[in-house]
Formats: structure tokens, C-alpha cells, sequence
């Protein structure tokens, strides 16, 4: 552990390949929406691009993702005075302070980590080089900010690991309390929502079957349609959320009610504890609806003026920058790299 002082700031990111989720929604915007309403933390967040032409994306494709989520946080409730929003490859410190890192991070720590593992399968020889290095791409994001604490869905807690494993090794290798060690915030009842047509896999923007996944984008009767075509199986809700613990599709319906209406799944199970798929869906449907159609109307019209939305991240990446810059020098300072005067 360090015991240098850091000052209360927050780093999360999203990577545009592909439409946003309510998986994304729910474990990621929401909170980040709550941590800039605390006011307890200044918050940075980010569109990392770099990180998603690990796998192909098409480039006119990639610049529509990166505007359209810059529109999901706006529309979520990011408040880009307040917050600072930019995309990852305007602040070139990024990719910098990754290639420190590259040399930092072990061969072994990257190998295991089962995001690379899921991505890569069986054909890993094929897989990109940047896939591989991905998690020291991603402790550059958080530690050229010295963000103290970092909102995820529980998919990147072995990620968050690593990023402590390196700041920890970084300062114990050049012998200096410089680098924090960063506290992971996993919290809310649907840290994981998993996809509507396999209860064991996580929603996922870039599922093959867009049937999988609720994209932020969706109208009311895409929605009301993909619950509706949702996998359970046949038997009603029962009375208590324990029941549900075999149940992996029912359970994950369930979470997404509770955690779209803001209530525990407790109370959710109190009041539709019995219900067949029949009633509970178009309710589960209403409740999603009701929740996410105003963001989908205020994402549109963001949308409308990509010119505005370019305008919004690259003033966030200057500010961004004025933290990120003097970071840097100093770790190039400290691992001996002569820097111009
Ligand atoms: N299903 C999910 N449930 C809860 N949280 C989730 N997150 C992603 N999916 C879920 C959280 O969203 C944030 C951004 O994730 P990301 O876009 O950087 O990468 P990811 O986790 O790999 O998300 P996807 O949707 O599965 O993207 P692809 O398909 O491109 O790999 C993270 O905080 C993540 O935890």
C-alpha cells in the first residue's frame, strides 16, 4: 500500500465496439452518473477507442460508436462541466504511459486473464497483440489520472487487479510512493446482467445476436419484443429471490427489474413472487421502457449534431491532459527518460 496522499478522483471507461447496453447501463453508466452526483470525486470519463481496435472495427462504424456513447453518457446524466468526457486517442498520454507499463506487466499476469482467454479462444496465435496487452492499456487510462477509485461491472474486477499489481510493482521496482493503488467499486444488484438468450453469458454490445442484448437505442417495441423473447425457463416466479439461485435466466430478469425500478430484489420478489412469464415480462418490459425511452429521445437528439458531441470531447481532452501531462513527465522522470526542455 502507498501512503501518499492522492486526491479523490474517479477514471472508468467504455469501449465503443458497438451500440451501448443495459448491461453497460446498468453496470457502468448509471453508476458513474451517481459518482459525479455525490460530488465526493472528480470524475473523468472516457470513450477508449484504443482499446476497442484491439478486435476489428470498421472506422466509419468506430466514429459513430465513440459519438453515440459520448451521447448515452451525456443522455445518462454525465454532465460534461462537471465530469470531464473525452475519447481515449485525444490524449496521446494514454498510449505513453501503456508502453511503461508494457515493460512493467509480466507475460504471465496478462496470460491469465480471462477476458484475453474468452476473446482470443482457441485461435489466440491469430489474436492481436494490442488484445493481449489490453489490461496495461487499461491501468494507463486509471493511473495517468492517479484515479483513486474505479466504477466497473464485476467482468473487470481481475483487470482492476492487475492495474494495482502494476502501480504496486512500478513503485516497489523505482522505489517510490507514486502510483495509487486503486480501489475497484463494484456495487448495485446488477453489477453482471447477463445475456436474455443464455443465462451463464454476460450482455455483451458485440454478441453475434443483437436478440442477446438491450441496446440503448432500442424503442418500446424492440424492447417489449426481446423480453418477451427472452430465455426462462417454464416455471413461475417463485415466492423468494433464493429460489432463484439454479435459475440463471429467471434471476437475471429479475436483477433487471430491480435494478431498473431502484428497488431490492427483495421487494421485487414480494410483489411478484408467484407471476408467470406471461405477467412478469410486460412488466419487466414497461418498467425498462419507462426508464430508458427518455434517455433513447435525449441520445437522438444529441446525436443529431455530431459536431457539438466532437466539440464536448475535445474540450474534455484538454482537460483531461492538464492532469494527465505532468503525470507522465513525472514517470518518465522516474524511470530515467530525458524529457525536452
Ligand atoms: N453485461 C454487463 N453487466 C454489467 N456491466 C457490464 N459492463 C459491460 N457489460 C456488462 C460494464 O460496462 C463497462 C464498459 O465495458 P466495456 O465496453 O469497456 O467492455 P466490456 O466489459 O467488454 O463490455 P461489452 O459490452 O461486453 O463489450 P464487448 O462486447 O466489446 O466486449 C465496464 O465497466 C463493464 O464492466
Amino acid at each position: 500500500m502507498t501512503d501518499a496522499a492522492f486526491t479523490p478522483r474517479v477514471f472508468s471507461g467504455i469501449q465503443p465496439s458497438g451500440g451501448l447496453t443495459l448491461g453497460n447501463y446498468l453496470g457502468a453508466l448509471k453508476r458513474f452518473v451517481e459518482m459525479q452526483d455525490a460530488g465526493t470525486f472528480e470524475c473523468v470519463y472516457c470513450m477508449v477507442d484504443l482499446h476497442a481496435i484491439t478486435v476489428w472495427q470498421d472506422p466509419e462504424e468506430l466514429r459513430k460508436n465513440t459519438r453515440e456513447a459520448a451521447a448515452a453518457f451525456i443522455a445518462a446524466g454525465i454532465d460534461p462541466a462537471r465530469s470531464i468526457l473525452f475519447n481515449q486517442s485525444q490524449a496521446p498520454e494514454h498510449a505513453q504511459l501503456a508502453w511503461i507499463f508494457n515493460t512493467v506487466a509480466r507475460m504471465g499476469w496478462m496470460g491469465r486473464m480471462t477476458q484475453w482467454k474468452d476473446k482470443a479462444g482457441k485461435n489466440s496465435e491469430n489474436a492481436s497483440l494490442g488484445l493481449f496487452a489490453y489490461p496495461a492499456l487499461m491501468a494507463a487510462d486509471i493511473l495517468a489520472y492517479h484515479a483513486t477509485h474505479v466504477p466497473v461491472g464485476e467482468d473487470q474486477k481481475q483487470h482492476l487487479e492487475l492495474t494495482r499489481d502494476i502501480a504496486a510493482k512500478f513503485n516497489h521496482d523505482y522505489d517510490v510512493d507514486f502510483f495509487p493503488i486503486t480501489e475497484p467499486v463494484i456495487e448495485g444488484p446488477a453489477t453482471r446482467v447477463m445475456s436474455l438468450r443464455d443465462g451463464t453469458k454476460k450482455m455483451s454490445k458485440s454478441d453475434p445476436s443483437d436478440m442477446s442484448r438491450i441496446n440503448l437505442t432500442d424503442d418500446a417495441d424492440t424492447i417489449s419484443k426481446k423480453f418477451k423473447k427472452a430465455r426462462t425457463d417454464p416455471e413461475p416466479l417463485p415466492e423468494t429471490y433464493a429460489e432463484l439461485k439454479d435459475r440463471p435466466e429467471a434471476r437475471n430478469l429479475v436483477d433487471i427489474f430491480a435494478a431498473l425500478s431502484g428497488v431490492s430484489t427483495d421487494a421485487v420478489m414480494a410483489e411478484h413472487g408467484g407471476a408467470g412469464w406471461g405477467q412478469f415480462k410486460p412488466r419487466l418490459a414497461e418498467v425498462a421502457v419507462e426508464k430508458m425511452a427518455p434517455m433513447t429521445d435525449e441520445m437522438n437528439r444529441l446525436m443529431a449534431d455530431p459536431g457539438e458531441i466532437d466539440r464536448i470531447l475535445g474540450e474534455g481532452a484538454g482537460r483531461a491532459r492538464e492532469i494527465a501531462a505532468p503525470i507522465l513527465a513525472k514517470t518518465y522522470d522516474i524511470v530515467g527518460l530525458i524529457a525536452s526542455k
